[in-house]
């Protein structure tokens, strides 16, 4: 059963949002991805958003650059947690993007994270602790992320390894 909605807002944001899709299927989570612009398809974005819970999806993940609105209007209609993923840009590496997907109102969070592939990844990250708290099998998916990362990063302190 789908459990994550990705939606990006333009073919542009692809590669990066990639990033999310692989690391969502090596942890086993069902996702669909959506093209839908905040500002060229807002009626098909909110329309999306609001059908998403009932839908039975438990977590959006929203990709943008520039003015960055999409992660913003989805959370504007929706319950579901939100995770805004800001694209590089030629404006201060995607500072634009950040502070508009970042800088929300009191009462309409969107969980922000990085800039770029590493925001991308992290987004997947945190969908999988947030569906961990419900369900056994996410969250040991999630210990087991962590401790091979801790390994990965202490095999490089192995003898003739640095
Ligand atoms: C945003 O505008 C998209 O998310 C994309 O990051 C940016 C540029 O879109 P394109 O002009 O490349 O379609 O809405």
């Amino acid at each position: 059963m789908v459990k994550v909605g990705i939606v990006m807002g333009s073919t542009s944001d692809k590669m990066v949002m990639d990033e999310t899709c692989k690391l969502l299927s090596e942890f086993g989570i069902e996702y669909e991805v959506r093209i839908l612009s905040a500002h060229r398809t807002p009626d098909e974005a909110i329309s999306y958003a609001r059908g998403a819970y009932d839908r039975g999806l438990k977590v959006l993940i929203a990709g943008a650059g520039g003015a960055a609105h999409l992660a913003g209007v989805l959370a504007g209609v929706t319950t579901l947690p939100v995770i805004g993923v800001p694209m590089s840009t030629n404006l201060m590496g995607g500072l634009d993007s950040l502070l508009s997907i970042v800088q929300m109102p009191a009462g309409v969070p969107v969980a922000t994270v990085a800039v770029g592939k590493a925001g991308a990844k992290n987004a997947a990250v945190l969908a999988l602790t947030i569906l961990g708290l419900s369900d056994e099998s996410y969250h040991q998916k999630l210990v087991e992320y962590k401790e091979s990362m801790r390994q990965a990063v202490l095999a490089n302190n192995e003898d003739g390894a640095v």
